[in-house]
């Protein structure tokens, strides 16, 4: 399946990759599955438009206007369901069982096999709502490292960065530098229609997902080490690239990398990134501004930049009590708690817009930790945290759900594995999103769904139509 050693020498492999790029098209069986099933779902879009269009779904209320939306059903969003209690699934099956059904990746099929699926077949899952053979997972394999490589100019501009610029800036304006090679953006310059639409987007899609680990790499390697720039490996899966190209070479780092895609990659379509990510979309802005504008979103505090947070408030933690010579336990992490409750600030890594428990991405987290590092000194920590914090949050009385969030546990695993530098936290976070917001928006432009527009209304619209 995979092309022969002989074309390791770069401008071979170039030439090579060029070649393959431009008969990609016709032979990716990803995009083939995706052709077949297209038609089916256009179906049932056009039956439930055609005869059930006019139904009722949900009622708003005043509360829900003012109040960000809470909990209103208004959004079409395929890949995955969030259920208060139970937590993520993605196309009706859990993080647990995905874990139990998607191939794992075998490398050379000889030493070592994965606990945790590989990210092609994830990503496969996600786009097709099926489980994939290992076939199919080598076949978009090959793919991805096919439409991997950046150019130098992109490299350059990264390089040429501020070291002080956040991470999340970085790769924000990573991708927009790689937008120039839309060709979706092209496509439609030239005047496609709306039945080609998909195509181009699949092939930007794939081409932008391909080139992530180096993007992002690039951004560590360039702010914290020594600007090292990797080449896609063949003979590694896509989160195994990624370790690889930021200089780890650890197995269960790799594994840890392949569970942390998964659990971040989809959250339904409500969450702040999967909504941008649609809302900038839905204007046919191609694939790159998108998932740009959806980085953006992640990059807020009380989104996906809680994780890089939660290690501060744990380090600030452990610093103060050594400072003051206490000890870290129940008590004195009750006492710090409600110290950064007094001053006016959030818990990071506590709480949730729609869960109302324990967060399945943290319980899988945390289980991996069990497994792996028990002895943790931080690991110890949040586990303690885990004990005292709930009770301080409903004490405090003012959060609709005390329970932690996947932010609360993704830091203490990657500091264990040596990656230190929490505010790269967050790009890892929007590595494994990507895969969720951009399979969805694929689907978006396949049953061209319409232009965003939701209507709006004044606080005097409010007083004239609801006080009468
Ligand atoms: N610590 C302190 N106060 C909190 C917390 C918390 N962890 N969570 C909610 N509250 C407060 C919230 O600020 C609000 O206060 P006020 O009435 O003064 O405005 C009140 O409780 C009610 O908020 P909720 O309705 O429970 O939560 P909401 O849906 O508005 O917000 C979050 C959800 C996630 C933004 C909120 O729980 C939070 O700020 N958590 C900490 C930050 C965090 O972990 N974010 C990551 C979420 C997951 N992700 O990756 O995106
Ligand atoms: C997410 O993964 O997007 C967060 O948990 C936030 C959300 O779902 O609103």
């Amino acid at each position: 399946m995979f092309y022969k050693k002989s074309f390791h020498f770069i401008y071979k492999k170039d030439l090579f990759q060029q070649y393959r790029r431009f008969n990609m098209t016709n032979s990716s069986s990803l995009k083939n599955k995706l052709k077949e099933l297209i038609p089916e779902k256009q179906k049932i879009l056009k039956d439930l438009k055609n005869n059930h269009g006019n139904k009722t779904i949900d009622l708003v209320t005043v509360n829900q206007t003012v109040g960000g939306m809470r909990g209103i059903k208004s959004m079409l969003w395929n890949t995955s369901l969030l259920d208060p209690e139970k937590g993520i699934t993605f196309h009706n099956k859990t993080i647990n069982n995905l874990r139990e059904e998607l191939p794992k990746y075998n490398i050379k099929n000889l030493t070592y096999k994965s606990s945790e699926p590989s990210s092609e077949a994830l990503l496969w899952f996600l786009m097709t709502g099926e489980i994939p053979s290992e076939e199919e997972v080598s076949n978009l394999h090959e793919e991805l490292y096919i439409r991997s490589g950046i150019s130098d100019n992109v490299k350059n501009a990264i390089i040429e960065f501020p070291k002080n610029m956040h991470p999340m800036t970085q790769f924000s304006c990573s991708i927009l530098l790689l937008q120039n090679e839309s060709l979706f953006a092209k496509k439609y310059k030239e005047g496609i229609t709306k039945n080609d639409y998909w195509d181009y987007t699949y092939e930007d899609i794939m081409n932008l997902i391909a080139k992530l680990p180096e993007v992002t790499s690039l951004i560590y390697n360039n702010t914290y080490k020594y600007g090292e720039y990797k080449k896609y490996d063949n003979e590694l899966d896509y989160a195994a690239n990624f370790c690889n190209m930021i200089g780890f070479n650890n197995n269960t780092l790799n594994d840890l990398m392949r569970l942390y895609i998964l659990i971040h990659s989809d959250h339904e379509g409500g969450n702040a990134s999967a909504h941008t990510c649609r809302l900038v979309g839905s204007t046919l802005s191609d694939p790159y501004l998108s998932l740009s504008a959806s980085m953006n979103a992640l990059a807020g505090p009380l989104h996906g930049l809680a994780n890089q947070e939660v290690l501060k408030w744990l380090l600030n933690l452990q610093n103060k009590l050594k400072n003051e010579n206490k000890e870290v336990n129940e008590e004195t992490i009750r006492e710090f708690a409600w110290e950064t409750l007094n001053n006016g600030q959030v818990i990071p890594g506590y709480g949730h817009a729609v869960l109302r428990n324990t967060d399945p991405r943290y319980t899988c987290q945390r289980e991996f930790a069990q497994k792996n590092l028990p002895d943790d000194e931080l690991f110890k920590l949040v586990d303690t945290i885990y004990k005292v914090v709930p009770d301080v949050l409903l004490e405090h009385g003012k959060t609709k759900n005390p329970y932690p969030n996947v932010d609360s546990h993704s830091g203490v695993l990657l500091k264990h594995y040596g990656i230190n530098e929490y505010e790269y936290y967050t790009v890892l976070f929007g590595l494994g999103r990507s895969f969720g917001v951009l399979s969805e928006l694929f689907w978006d432009r396949a049953l061209n769904l319409p232009l965003e527009r939701p209507k709006s209304v004044t606080l005097d619209w409010l007083q004239k139509n609801i006080l009468k």
